[in-house]
């Protein structure tokens, strides 16, 4: 069995993982399934064409974030999704067209494992157009993501799903690299609408976030901790612990949830447990009691933890105790986990102290007086968007090696993991104003975008490159190809991407990408500093 996977940061030899498992941990066999389900869902966008139901928009934006980097290993889990979508696929005859992807095939592993021959990345010959194809598909896959978490909060949109599916049924056609190109910018564009919607979705639901210090010490209770990004299980938990004597503790991208005033107001939501996903190894083994895997970030379950561990959602791990899905109107039934917290012992303490964040739109604008001001005076001379993802590579120690060095008087924007490789560094403050503002999860990049367009109208800039911000972006999976396309689609340029080029933009796509949009990958440290400081 082979593979051909190259839609993150870690793809092996920055080229493609392609023998038996990727650098993920993904086997060989789930990559292939993988392929067979966005093969499926490419049907269903293609028999959706004359035929939309808003229904299939959510099973298709389910099924895309089931298939993104470290959310799903588990393959029975993909086969029940590409089933139900042939069922789905097959509800929308009779087919207006013939294609390919609209024709019968079996429903055994064996026939899936069949179709996979020739369905994967690598049936597109054509270097640029498979490039093109999947930059837009990973597009899809973030922005898939996001639509996700709304949906959960009750905010849906069908522009949002039609697109879904208009992409999809797009890397099934003879398009010219102008279409293609076309599609992918509508994708950053969509992403944008994407985010808002999610943001809506949050501050309606759990309030706006707010300046915050975490703890990130642990107490002397059992604890449960939860990762990923879904802060409508977030809010189940907390609701389920109450009393019961039980601690919960964020870990990697739910750190954020400690920001929401909703959350805030429990007294056993104690703080932050940890750093980004890749530490989870290591850091689940010493946590000691159960942890909740939401969404990504999932990496290979070790034998110390799997008895504790469990996934709800789109997350899944073979093995591992997957919590279902809410019925209509009820709750997520988290007894389980809590009962077995109860069990375990308290938290080993891996470090004490406070780090803070919360800074959302809603907050730095209620501050932006005090920051117009700091930008006037000469007080802060440059904001540095260092937003995205972090991951294993040793070479991420460029962006705590960029952040060590930044001038003092400069204010570095985040939002995502990427946060993880500075955000316990003490950078101090300009004025009262942290010189790290974390604005929350990757999908709060929106935040930032608000941000820097509040301050394009305060300083009656025509343009958002006038403004004194750089953008020196950390990627790993698909979410953040949304955020970028997001970011290009709002003028952006001149960002600068590490610690790789993603190995999917072909030479030529790339080209089109540094004409169009100044994009550049991570440079010296050093080097890059002084560029950006000169705003270049
Ligand atoms: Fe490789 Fe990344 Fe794909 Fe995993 S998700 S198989 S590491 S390219
Ligand atoms: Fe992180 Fe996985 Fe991308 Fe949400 S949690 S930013 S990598």
């Amino acid at each position: 069995m082979s593979m051909f996977c190259f839609q993150c940061q870690e793809t092996i030899g920055n080229q493609g993982c392609k023998y038996l498992k990727g650098a993920c941990g993904k086997p060989a066999e789930t990559s292939s399934l993988m392929d067979v389900l966005i093969y499926t869902l490419r049907g269903i966008a293609i028999a959706s064409e004359n035929k939309y139901d808003a229904k299939n928009g959510l099973f298709i934006a389910k099924s895309l974030f089931a298939t993104i980097t470290n959310a799903n290993f588990d393959e029975e889990r993909i086969m029940a999704l590409i089933r139900e979508g042939l069922a789905i696929r097959d509800s929308l005859k009779p087919f207006t067209v013939e294609h390919d992807t609209l024709t019968w095939f079996g429903s055994t592993r064996e026939d899936f494992m069949e179709k996979a021959k020739s369905v994967g990345v690598l049936a597109t010959e054509h270097e640029d157009v498979r490039s093109l194809r999947e930059l837009l598909i990973y597009g899809l896959k973030g922005i898939s993501a996001y639509a996700e978490h709304a949906a959960v909060l009750g905010k849906e949109n069908d522009e949002i799903y039609r697109f879904l599916m208009e992409g999809l049924a797009s890397t099934t056609k003879n398009l010219t690299v102008d279409q293609m190109v076309g599609l992918v910018m509508k994708a950053g564009e969509v992403a944008v609408k994407t985010m808002a919607l999610l943001d809506e979705a949050n501050t309606s639901s759990y309030g706006n976030p707010e300046i915050t210090e975490v703890n990130i010490g642990v107490g002397t209770n059992p604890g449960i901790l939860i990762s990923g990004h879904d802060l409508k299980d977030m809010e189940e938990l907390l609701k389920q612990t109450a009393g019961t004597g039980i601690d919960v503790y964020t870990h990697s991208e739910m750190l954020p949830a400690n920001y929401y005033p909703a959350f805030k107001k429990y007294d056993h939501f104690v703080g932050n447990y940890g750093n980004a996903w890749w530490k989870q190894n290591e850091e689940f083994e010493s946590f000691n009691g159960p942890i909740l895997m939401t969404t990504n970030c999932i990496i290979p379950v070790k034998e110390s933890y799997k008895n504790r561990i469990f996934t709800t959602g789109m997350a899944g791990y073979p093995g591992v105790k997957h919590i279902a899905d809410r019925k209509d109107g009820g709750s997520k039934d988290f007894s389980e986990i809590i009962a077995l917290a109860k069990t375990c012992p308290a938290p080993t303490g891996i470090e004490t102290g406070k780090i803070v964040g919360g800074f959302a739109h809603n907050q730095v604008l209620a501050l932006a007086d005090k920051v117009v001001a700091a930008v006037k005076s000469g007080a802060v001379k440059r904001f540095v968007v260092m937003a995205g993802c972090d991951g294993r590579h040793t070479t991420r120690s460029y962006f705590t090696d960029v952040a060590e060095a930044l001038p003092k008087d400069t204010i570095i924007l985040t939002a995502g993991c990427a946060k993880y490789r500075y955000n316990k560094l003490n950078l101090g403050d300009i004025g009262g104003i942290p010189r790290v503002l974390d604005a929350g999860q990757c999908n709060d990049s929106y935040s930032l975008a608000v941000i820097a367009l509040k301050l394009k109208e305060v300083f009656e800039l025509n343009d958002i490159n006038d403004l004194p911000i750089s953008f020196d972006i950390a990627w790993y999976e698909q979410k953040a190809v949304a955020v970028l396309l997001a970011l290009l689609s709002l003028g952006v340029k001149g960002i600068r991407l590490g610690p790789t080029l993603p190995a999917f933009l072909s030479p030529n796509v790339a080209k089109v990408l540094v004409d169009n949009f100044d994009i550049k990958p991570v440079g010296a440290v050093k080097d890059d500093i002084a560029a950006m400081m000169e705003g270049r």
